[in-house]
């Protein structure tokens, strides 16, 4: 069993628009994303994490994120397995800015730029915008390609 790494996603969705951030720097740069990163050992909780990332991303604190999806990514190049925690908010505080990590942009929900996003995101960023739930699993080969997409609707959190 390979250790795991515990990391959040937060994207923001106000009515036809999806708020989704270039990643300048580190794991998945010159991709568009939501705003996350590693949980902090320091005890802080997984909504905790997803909160502090998008401040520190951002420059928002979202208001009412809510768990929306988990999905546990496997990369045959990486050594950690990641269990990715995923919410979504509508509402939150401040000015979206830009960031040393993140250039942050609107995009409206028919135009996602899924081509310059992870590859997995096209599965499952419909069912985000559905308010569905979700959970699944992905194997990948190098970053940019998918062994195996395994995401399912789920009625449970
Ligand atoms: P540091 O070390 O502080 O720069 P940190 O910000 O804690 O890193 P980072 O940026 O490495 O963590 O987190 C990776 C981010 O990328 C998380 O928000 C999860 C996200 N992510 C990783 N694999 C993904 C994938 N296949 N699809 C996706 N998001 C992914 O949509
Ligand atoms: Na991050
Ligand atoms: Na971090």
């Amino acid at each position: 069993v390979k250790p795991s790494k515990i990391l959040t996603l937060l994207l923001i969705h106000q009515k036809n628009q999806i708020l989704l951030a270039m990643k300048k720097r580190g794991f998945g740069m010159g991709k568009y994303n939501g705003f996350g990163g590693k949980v902090e050992r320091n005890g802080e909780s997984i909504y905790q994490a997803a909160i502090r990332e998008t401040q520190e991303e951002g420059c928002i604190t979202p208001t009412d994120a809510q768990l929306i999806g988990y999905i546990k990514m496997d990369f045959d190049c990486e050594k950690e397995t990641l269990k990715v925690h995923i919410f979504k908010a509508t509402q939150f505080e401040g000015e979206v800015q830009e960031t040393e990590e993140m250039k942050p942009q609107w995009f409206d929900v028919n135009n996602i730029p899924y081509k310059t996003m992870w590859i997995d995101d096209q599965y499952w960023v419909p069912y985000l915008l559905d308010n569905k739930y979700f959970y699944g699993y992905l194997l990948f080969e190098g970053h940019d390609k998918l062994i195996k997409v395994d995401i399912k609707e789920t009625t449970q959190q």
